[in-house]
């Protein structure tokens, strides 16, 4: 198998596990999100191993490149149940669980094992969209749902979203009651850092939070988004605290022919492999 910048580690050896989760059943606009597991393992072959940005190497940390887990893209139950217990084997081994999508679905699998695991658990969540809907056309698991669906698990306060710009308005008036939103950008972001500080928490990095001049690779781009430079000191901010599962999703490589945008989601999952694996 081509692993993801060539991780070579064995299971049992490495600190951080790495799998792709090729999902994209629920999708509300255009699908191709679970060709980027895939995509994102041929083409890191072009970039380097090495962050001038951190002075640090991935050939200096453990990490397994578990490959994209089997999904029944007919079953959502089903699929989220068996990302639920890769997580959750993960998390049980002292591993660090990093989710590649798939679209933002999948996310719920991975919260669930953490959410089991630590029951104080916080999620940060970047995103242009809410995710808050309670149902979309019908159905409950969606990913349009999906921050909701955590919301059900975790209850008010313990959702921090980020770069929120798309939603309809009952969702927005929904999360004043219920959740942390930071439209548009990452002001505040600071300090909600500080307040989260020691707890167990949980970032889930919807791609389509950047702008689509930048990442135009996604579904349901929305215009008005943040760079890549922003979000990139995000995620090293983030890192300081107490991560206990990760991911990155809603790369959909097919809508973006220059390839740019698969190329943007590896240097910022380098960055956020580095950025975690400095701790390990
Ligand atoms: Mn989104």
């Amino acid at each position: 198998m081509t692993t993801i910048f060539g991780f070579e580690h064995a299971y049992d050896d490495a600190d951080i596990v790495v799998f792709g989760a090729p999902f994209d059943s629920t999708v509300s606009f255009r699908p191709g999100t679970r060709f980027a597991p895939n995509a994102m393992r041929l083409d890191s072959i072009g970039l380097e191993s090495y962050s001038p940005y951190l002075d640090a190497d991935l050939t200096n940390i453990r990490i397994h490149d578990a490959g994209d887990l089997e999904l029944c893209f007919g079953d959502t139950n089903r699929t989220l149940c068996t990302i639920e217990s890769f997580a959750a084997k993960a998390i049980n081994d002292q591993k660090l669980p990093v989710m590649i999508g798939g679209e933002h679905l999948v996310s719920l699998g991975t919260i669930r094992a953490a959410a089991k695991r630590y029951p104080e658990l916080r999620v940060l969540h970047f995103d242009a969209h809410t995710d808050l809907r309670a149902e979309y056309l019908g159905v409950c698991l969606s990913h349009a749902t999906v921050m909701r669906r955590v919301w059900d698990m975790l209850g008010d306060g313990r959702i921090y979203q980020f770069g929120i710009r798309s939603g309809d308005r009952e969702e927005f008036l929904w999360s004043r009651q219920h959740v942390y939103m930071q439209k548009f950008d990452f002001n505040g972001l600071s300090d909600v850092i500080q307040s989260l500080t020691g707890m167990p928490v949980y970032l889930s990095i919807d791609l389509d939070v950047l702008d689509p001049s930048i990442f135009p690779g996604t579904g349901t781009p929305e215009p008005g988004g943040i760079s890549f430079l922003q979000l990139l000191q995000a995620v090293y901010d983030c890192c300081k605290l107490n991560i206990v599962g990760c991911d990155i999703v809603e790369l959909c490589p097919i809508y973006d022919q220059s390839g740019v945008s698969t190329a943007v989601a590896l240097k910022i999952l380098r960055e956020l492999l580095l950025a975690l694996g400095a701790k390990k």
